[in-house]
């Protein structure tokens, strides 16, 4: 049983807004309609179907190219102020590339903004969220640094053909999944399973490509639009289960002024560290390095850090822990350079302040420990961070296993990211909770209302959160789970062939906050009728 959220009824702040969010791989359907090529998504799932825990696939998924009208009546129906959707690529520009758009694709996107903008819906559009053309993961993906121009090609055509009636964008949804899962291991397509290596490539690319995006819609199109746009990651809070893994984000900031790269060290004279023996030819032959190092640090930085320490800080780039670590266990290896690729210095500043807020999918918390039973893979990401996270038992689970129910973890970790990266805006673009299905979903409402409690107590702390959407307006294709893990807020019936949307006890829930913009944990809905108000 979850504990219900501590105070009774609290208030969500002016201008604060509400929405749902989805993907387009997980709701469309219509994998091959009207010239829609084929994205790394089909080309796993149509090679080998039964990848997907109960060989299913997106081919129809919720039909949503067909019933996005439907979907937008729900927006409705829960009162949503935005909904954050995502554009299919191979659907916009078949060949990949901008030389032969696909006027129905494009219109299908059209035809659901304007539907949305009927009712004051505003669209908030994830430019990329998983599905690449195959035809460019043949051509290596992101680890290819061209991807820069093509992912900015792309970019381009969505604001060129929907920026003067969107004014909410997000570049790419979680780089560490797509790079870490993708790459460097096998629970994303492409499943490279390249330890170590490809999801390095992967993140340097991203991100400078994410910054490519960024630019052309602050130079040519913010000006005549308007529009807001940035980048979400995906961030659990972790945990350290010692006191002395316990660092402050001030002793995180501190490492940076006191650590020096390695290539810094290998040339030597740089001002980042002290000199503590001088020979007597005046060189410094030791030196002294301040190194805040522990497991939980490491986690928070290999994780998110790595995509938040480019955009988000002062100095830009890689966390200096992950450069200095990585190039030294790359050396150790065997490698000639470090694993972990540099920016060039105009990349650096490409990137650096290259997101007008941070977009944060949150579910969850792990606990750090170091584990000496466990081995890793050498190399690999997990042995680059050389410790391991767990949950514990006792804590409360959902559908999905990965995801237990750990509000304070979204309370720190919303403070924490207040400290190091200056407070910036936050836009929650994903939160949400699991189940097998079912109408009578208390689960998801507790988590709901538990997770909403923990994000205000983060606002009281000064925390600049801007909006909140639910993860998902519906049940859709849960990746490799196919839909054995339910997310939505409507249940969808994968029998039925107009894939009835039915809302859950949760969906009335949600209705109810956004109406009252008031969190009150003794509402109880009526779940007999929903309406349209
Ligand atoms: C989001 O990712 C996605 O953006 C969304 O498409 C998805 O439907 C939603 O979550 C629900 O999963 O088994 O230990 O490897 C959330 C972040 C990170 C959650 C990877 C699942 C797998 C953990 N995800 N994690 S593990």
């Amino acid at each position: 049983i979850i504990k219900e959220a501590k105070q009774n009824v609290r208030q969500f702040p002016d201008g604060f807004i509400f929405g749902a969010a989805t993907a387009s791989y997980q709701i469309e359907g219509g994998w091959d309609a009207d010239g829609k090529t084929e994205n790394i998504w089909d080309h796993m799932t149509h090679k080998d179907p039964c990848l997907i825990v109960d060989c299913s696939n997106g081919d129809v998924a919720d039909d949503s190219y067909n019933l996005y009208k439907r979907d937008v009546e729900m927006m409705r129906e829960l009162g949503l102020q935005f909904y954050r959707f995502s554009l299919s690529w191979n659907r916009i520009l078949p060949t990949s590339f901008p030389d032969k758009p696909n006027a129905a694709g494009i219109q299908y996107y059209n035809n659901l903004i304007n539907e949305m903008l009927k009712y004051n819906i505003e669209p908030m559009i994830t430019l990329y969220h998983w599905d690449l053309p195959q035809r460019l993961q043949e051509l290596g993906g992101w680890t290819n640094p061209h991807i820069v121009d093509w992912f900015a090609d792309f970019a381009r055509v969505a604001f060129e053909n929907f920026g003067d009636r969107v004014k909410y964008w997000i570049t790419i949804n979680e780089p560490r999944e797509v790079c870490f899962q993708g790459y460097g291991d096998v629970t994303k397509a492409p499943r490279l399973n390249m330890k170590g290596i490809a999801e390095y490539m992967c993140a340097k690319n991203l991100l400078v490509a994410h910054a490519k995006a960024y630019h052309i819609y602050d130079k040519e199109f913010r000006g005549k639009w308007g529009g807001t746009i940035g980048i979400t990651l995906s961030m659990n809070w972790y945990e350290p289960e010692t006191e002395e893994d316990n660092v402050s984000a001030e002793e995180m900031r501190q490492f940076e002024v006191d650590v020096p790269f390695l290539k810094d060290f290998k040339r030597g004279g740089s001002a980042q560290f002290d000199c503590k023996f001088i020979d007597f030819f005046d060189n410094c032959v030791a030196i002294s390095i301040k190194l805040t190092d522990t497991p939980r640090l490491r986690h928070l930085n290999y994780s998110w850090g790595q995509y938040a320490h480019p955009i988000f800080t002062e100095s830009g780039d890689f966390p200096p822990i992950m450069k200095e670590k990585i190039a030294a266990k790359s050396e150790a290896q065997g490698f000639y350079r470090s694993r972990l690729p540099e920016f060039t210095s105009e990349e650096l500043e490409l990137v650096r302040g290259s997101s007008d807020f941070l977009g944060l999918n949150h579910y969850t918390t792990n606990m750090i420990k170091v584990d000496d039973s466990v081995t890793y893979d050498v190399p690999s990401y997990w042995d680059d961070i050389g410790a391991t996270r767990y949950q514990p038992e006792e804590w409360d689970g959902a559908a999905s296993t990965w995801l237990k129910v750990v509000p304070w973890g979204f309370h720190k970790l919303l403070n924490r990211l207040r400290e190091l990266y200056g407070n910036p805006p936050i836009m929650v673009t994903e939160n949400g909770f699991s189940s097998f299905g079912g109408l009578e979903d208390d689960d998801r409402v507790s988590y709901y209302r538990l997770y909403l409690d923990a994000m205000l107590d983060a606002m009281d702390d000064g925390c600049n959160v801007v909006g909140y959407a639910a993860w998902s307006l519906m049940d859709n294709f849960e990746w490799m789970r196919g839909y054995t893990e339910r997310f939505g807020l409507y249940e969808v019936d994968y029998t039925s062939p107009n894939r009835t949307r039915t809302p859950r006890k949760s969906a009335f829930v949600y209705k109810e906050i956004v109406r009252t913009r008031t969190l009150d944990t003794s509402y109880e809905p009526d779940t007999n009728l929903m309406t349209i108000d």
